[in-house]
C-alpha cells in the first residue's frame, strides 16, 4: 500500500513498471488495495479507515437540508458541502472581477455548460480526494459524507447535457476523457464505499425548487428535472447507465424515498437517518 501510494518519491521512481504490472490486472484502484482511506495516502498518522459516502439526488431533492438534519444528529460525522459558491463566484484571470457561472449555465446552456461542467467536477474531485480532517481521524468509526460526486457529475449532469445537446460532440468526447483519466488516476482516492440515493419525484422536486427560489434557477423547468430524474434512476436503480468503472458498479447503495415531508418532521426525518446509520454499519 506504501508503494502504490502517488504521493511518494518511491511511487514515481517505481511508477512506469507499476503501470505495466498493474494494466495486466486492470486499473491501478483494483489492483487489491483497499477503496477505504487510511493513512497511507492521507498522510495522517492514525491507521483508522475513513468511510466515504455521497448523498445523490435530483435538484431540490432535499439532499443539503438532509445532511444538514444528518450531521446534526451525527456529530461526529464531517460532511463536504457541494462547492455551490465557488460555482457563483468565479474570479477573473486578473482577480479583479467575479462572475457567476451558475446563472451563465441557465441563461445560455449550450454556450456554458462545458465550462460550468469542467469547472463543477474539478471543484468535486479536489474535495474528494483532499485527505480528511485531523480530527475525524481520531474517532473511532470516522465517517465522511459528500453531497453529490465526481459520479453524479458525469453519469447524471454531463450526459444529460450532452443528450439535450448543450454538450456538443466534441465537448462530451474531451470530457470524458479526461474524466476516465481522472479517475484511473486517483482511482483510490475518489472511491466511495456507499452512496444515499435520495429519491424524489419530479413533481416534489419542482414544488421544493420554487420554494428555495435560488435566483439562478428561475428558468429551471420540471421536464428538465425529469431528465434529471431519469438519468439518477438509469444509473442507481435500473443501472443501464453504461459505467465503465467497476468500483463505481459495485458501490452499495441505499435509496431514500423523500417525497414526504422530513423538515418539519422530526419522526420522518430520524427515520431516515436510522437508515442510514445501518447502511453506514453495514459497510
Ligand atoms: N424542503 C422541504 N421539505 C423537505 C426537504 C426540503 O420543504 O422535507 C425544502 C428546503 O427547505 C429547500 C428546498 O426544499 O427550500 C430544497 O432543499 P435543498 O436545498 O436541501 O435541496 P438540494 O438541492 O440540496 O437537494
Ligand atoms: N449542477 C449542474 N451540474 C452539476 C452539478 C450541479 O448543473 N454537475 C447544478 C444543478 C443545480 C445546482 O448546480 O442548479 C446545485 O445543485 P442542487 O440544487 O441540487 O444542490
Ligand atoms: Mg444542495
Amino acid at each position: 500500500v506504501r508503494l502504490l501510494d502517488p504521493r511518494t518519491p518511491l511511487y514515481k521512481s517505481w511508477r512506469p513498471t507499476f503501470r505495466l504490472l498493474l494494466c495486466r490486472e486492470g486499473r491501478e484502484h483494483m489492483a487489491g488495495v483497499s477503496h477505504r482511506s487510511s493513512s497511507a495516502h492521507t498522510g495522517a498518522k492514525s491507521d483508522k479507515t475513513v468511510k466515504k459516502l455521497s448523498v445523490e439526488g435530483n435538484i431540490a431533492a432535499g439532499k443539503s437540508t438532509f445532511l444538514r438534519l444528518l450531521c446534526s444528529a451525527q456529530q461526529e460525522w464531517s460532511l463536504v458541502a457541494e462547492p455551490l459558491g465557488k460555482w457563483q463566484h468565479v474570479r477573473s484571470a486578473s482577480h479583479r472581477d467575479v462572475d457567476n457561472l451558475l446563472q451563465h449555465l441557465y441563461a445560455d446552456p449550450s454556450r456554458w455548460s462545458y465550462t460550468f461542467q469542467t469547472l463543477s467536477c474539478m471543484s468535486r474531485f479536489k474535495a474528494q480526494i483532499e485527505a480528511p480532517p485531523e480530527r475525524l481521524l481520531q474517532l473511532a468509526d470516522p465517517v465522511q459524507i459528500y453531497e453529490r460526486s465526481v459520479y453524479s457529475d458525469r453519469f447524471v449532469f454531463a450526459k444529460a447535457l450532452s443528450e439535450l445537446g448543450h454538450l456538443n460532440e466534441m465537448e462530451w468526447s474531451l470530457y470524458q476523457d479526461w474524466h476516465s483519466f481522472l479517475i484511473e488516476e486517483f482511482g483510490k482516492r475518489a472511491a466511495l464505499d456507499g452512496i444515499i440515493y435520495l429519491r424524489a419525484t419530479p413533481g416534489r422536486c419542482f414544488e421544493r425548487l420554487q420554494k428555495r427560489a435560488r435566483k439562478e434557477e428561475k428558468t429551471v423547468t420540471q421536464d428538465y428535472l425529469v431528465k434529471l430524474h431519469d438519468q439518477h434512476e438509469r444509473w442507481l436503480i435500473e443501472k443501464t447507465t453504461d459505467v465503465h468503472f467497476q468500483h463505481i458498479r459495485d458501490t452499495p447503495i441505499l435509496v431514500l424515498d423523500v417525497d414526504e415531508e422530513f423538515e418539519d418532521d422530526p419522526l420522518v426525518s430520524e427515520q431516515l437517518s436510522n437508515k442510514v446509520k445501518e447502511f453506514v454499519d453495514s459497510l
